[in-house]
């Protein structure tokens, strides 16, 4: 298949979800799912829609339980339009609806240079004769409020009329993700719809708690030099539908073209959304022109983005940019919204916003600055919410959540569903307080990434403090060894939440967290020294930072304790008691054991007994810090970090590790690749594929999983180059993958638009666009070289 398209050939109906997945169209405001056009939501199809950081929260009885959950709402759908024909003469057909055996030649095809969806397939019907449909989609990106689908109906040998039915549709509920079926999945209300002559319809509502007002306007008509039948307008509940009937014949096709306007009351620069709904779409460009205007718009994303890996490999990363792009693009920036763990492609995980920017930020921290210190922006307003939450569990500093959605309170649910045996079990998943340092990590290496020391002495220094500050006061001081521990907390490994038949949730010393605690209290110290005086106390005075506080940060950051037990790194204190699984049996019973916890509890027992993790966890550290760094912060731990050690680590986990989330793959490869592995590829390809190939089992129809689609991009930005932007210059490690021996990017260094890097045949190339700005020092582990403006340097790498 040519480099920018990805094609689906045939219907599928067991695939149509995870298709729906990866065809869905988006421009960072919203996104729609790739489903079919004349589909309504059902067993094979899930037409979701989702305006980014449009949440709604609602109440639910579940196994006798009163919960709440707030969830990411899936809006009326727009995209309806079916058809139904008649020949000449006779009676009214069927309206049209697919079928494996009647539809023919099904072709959905994905062009990601121009961000379009184009489905092409014949009907042939005994009634009439063959029908051929081409339809092409866009969501528009230079107008993120636009959108619009265009139909061509093709008679081959009849002639009679079409009759083509356009809606908005509000009955729609949030039910993509079948274990949620149990709760209450009704978000819209006062639902109103209308019409305005001569070619448009509208429909709004809102949101039952959140008050969200939504409105849709969409304009339909054909393209045709003839005159047609007045179109019918029908007002029915919950629905706006436009009925047009078209004379066709061969050799005259007939073209409709759908237009769509959509706003909320989240919406800057308007008085209602629903004038602004309308005013937008009877503005709108003709479908040509605004094809034109949304492929000029991608071809500006795709210069600044780009990324150049000959091969498989290569069209995999840029359908992996693509959808990054359509969930966080520069229209980002204007929002008050973070980083949905499953895009805005599906509903797993409700549209949260986790840890998952970690492996997002970097990655856009050097091609669109602006929309990292957006998402980081989404988190100091939350700011506030996480100082409660820490003051709430009596601790000093932030606590940011877990799950995180509108306001910033925790929205990990108390309970979820086992769908394996059934059973609501507690979920203790809010103890993964090391998101803090994820916040923490982001709001450093945006600010490297960038020099943007205004927001790291402002908002920045604001987040990191109070992060830090929280750490601090988290530890405990064990005298027996002078260590301070952290206790009762879960590590990245989400299999482990407790000791086996304890009566307290959490562990103890998980090292992940305590390792990035230390780390996160170290950059708060340096910051404290870097800050202007006149900032420092303006800050301290602000958050009322008394004077022994960073006197502990100071003592806490060189004295946490790391345990270790024969040799590795351990996850967590006792991990060595835990007993060894199994692996084989397990494999052998049952086939894939990703989800080996469900598979455990459903057994009656429960992972928490076993040497056995999700994913990567103590192995993290080798995907955050280079290997010299994880050294540093081990070394001011007091611990000795050689490379017989981290090796023994690895090859300990990656015996216990199940992989049963997509981050894992992607981890692991990273961390083999920098330990010049020769198995490295193999977790690299499944980062690759977690997605493409729905390596999950059916969750990739949930929504796409963002964090690992945007890891892979950075595994090969950072990754393989050892990029670090730090003390003012870029330093770079590049590292063998035989797989992916070749690649060229650009970045946006310290305001360098396009500093260009490429590696072919043993050689780096490093070019720097011509400005007026400074040269940039390059540094190598045996070599530093200094690249001025409008320069080329080329390195002979070393032979591995
Ligand atoms: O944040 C992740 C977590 O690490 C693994 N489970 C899924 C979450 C959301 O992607």
């Amino acid at each position: 298949m040519p480099e920018w398209t990805w094609e689906w050939t045939g219907y599928d109906p067991a695939g149509e979800k995870l298709r729906e997945s990866l065809c869905t169209l988006g421009n960072g405001y919203f996104a729609t799912r790739g489903a079919l056009p004349e589909c309504r939501a059902g067993l094979v199809h899930y037409p979701g829609t989702y305006v980014a950081g449009c949440y709604n929260r609602l109440e639910s009885t579940v196994a006798g339980r009163r919960v709440t959950n707030e969830d990411l709402v899936n809006l009326p759908n727009w995209l309806l339009l079916r058809f139904r024909r008649r020949r000449t003469g006779g009676t009214w057909g069927p309206w049209f609806s697919p079928h494996p055996r009647t539809i023919m030649n099904h072709r959905h095809t994905l062009d990601l240079r121009r961000a379009t969806l184009t489905r092409t397939f014949r009907h042939s019907d005994v009634g009439t004769g063959v029908l051929g449909v081409e339809q092409i989609r866009l969501v528009h990106m230079a107008d993120p409020h636009l959108a619009a689908l265009r139909t061509v109906f093709t008679a081959r040998d009849w002639s009679g009329e079409v009759e083509i039915e356009s809606c908005l549709d509000s009955e729609v509920v949030n039910g993509n993700v079948h274990r949620y079926r149990a709760l209450n999945r009704h978000h819209l209300t006062g639902v109103r719809t209308g019409v305005r002559e001569p070619d448009s319809i509208w429909l709004s509502c809102r949101t039952k708690a959140s008050g969200v007002v939504v409105a849709l306007a969409a304009r339909t008509t054909v393209v045709a030099g003839r005159s047609l039948p007045p179109p019918e307008f029908r007002p029915v509940r919950h629905r706006a539908v436009h009925r047009l009937v078209v004379p066709i014949a061969p050799g005259r096709p007939v073209t409709v073209d759908k237009t769509v306007a959509l706003h909320t009351s989240r919406d800057t620069a308007i008085s209602d959304p629903l004038d602004a709904a309308l005013d937008r779409v009877s503005a709108a460009a003709d479908f040509p022109a605004l094809l034109e205007s949304h492929t000029a718009a991608w071809e500006r994303l795709w210069r600044r983005a780009d990324v150049q890996v000959p091969g498989e490999a290569g069209r995999i990363l840029r359908l992996h940019l693509f959808h990054v792009l359509q969930t966080l693009s520069p229209h980002t920036a204007d929002l008050d919204v973070g980083v949905p763990a499953r895009g805005l492609h599906g509903e797993a995980y409700r549209g949260h916003v986790f840890w998952d920017e970690l492996f997002v930020l970097p990655y856009l921290d050097l091609h669109f600055p602006e929309v990292s210190r957006a998402l980081l922006d989404y988190r100091y307003r939350r700011l506030p919410r996480a100082c409660r939450a820490a003051a709430e569990a009596g601790r000093t500093g932030a606590m940011f959540p877990w799950q995180s959605g509108s306001d910033g309170r925790e929205e990990a649910q108390a309970w979820h569903l086992n769908p394996g045996s059934g059973h609501w079990l507690p979920d203790h998943s809010r103890l993964q307080h090391h998101v803090g340092s994820a916040v923490a990590y982001n709001v450093w290496q945006y600010c490297e990434a960038t020099g943007d020391t205004e927001y790291l002495y402002s908002r920045g220094a604001e987040m990191l403090l109070q992060i830090a500050r929280f750490w601090a006061d988290l530890t405990v001081l064990d005298p027996g060894t002078g260590r301070y521990r952290i206790l009762g907390v879960v590590g990245p490994d989400e299999y482990h939440d407790g000791y086996p038949g304890a009566a307290r949730p959490g562990l103890d010393d998980n090292t992940y967290t305590n390792v990035t605690a230390a780390w996160v209290l170290t950059r708060a110290l340096e910051l404290l020294e870097r800050l202007p005086a006149w900032r420092r106390d303006e800050l301290r005075e602000q958050l009322g930072l008394t004077a022994d506080e960073p006197a502990r940060w100071e003592e806490v950051s060189r004295r946490l304790r790391v345990p270790f037990h024969q040799g590795v790194i351990s996850q967590f204190e006792g991990y060595d008691t835990l007993a060894e699984l199994d692996w084989d049996s397990y494999r052998a019973r049952y086939g894939t054991i990703r989800r080996l916890d469900r598979i455990l509890e459903a057994e009656g027992d429960t992972v928490n007994r076993y040497r056995a993790s999700k994913q990567a966890d103590v192995l993290m550290l080798g995907y955050l810090f280079s290997p010299a760094e994880l050294r540093t912060v081990f070394g001011r731990l007091g611990y000795e970090l050689d490379d017989d050690i981290w090796r023994r680590t690895v090859d300990y986990y990656l015996r216990r590790t199940s992989h049963g989330s997509t981050l894992s793959g992607l981890v692991h490869g990273l961390v083999l690749a920098r330990a010049r592995r020769a198995d490295a590829w193999q977790y690299v390809r499944e980062a690759l594929e977690s997605d493409i190939a729905d390596v999950q089992g059916g969750t990739t129809g949930e929504g796409i999983h963002l964090g690992a689609m945007a890891g892979t991009l950075d595994l090969v930005q950072r990754g393989l180059t050892g990029l670090e932007t730090r003390e003012d210059a870029l330093w770079l490690d590049p590292v063998p993958l035989p797989a992916l021996s070749e690649y060229g990017f650009t970045v946006r260094y310290h305001g360098h638009w396009g500093v260009g890097l490429r590696r072919r045949s043993g050689h780096l190339e490093i070019s720097v666009p011509d400005s007026e700005r400074s040269p940039i020092r390059v540094i190598l582990a045996d070599r530093a070289v200094t690249i001025a403006p409008g320069e080329t340097c080329t390195l002979k790498l070393r032979k591995e």
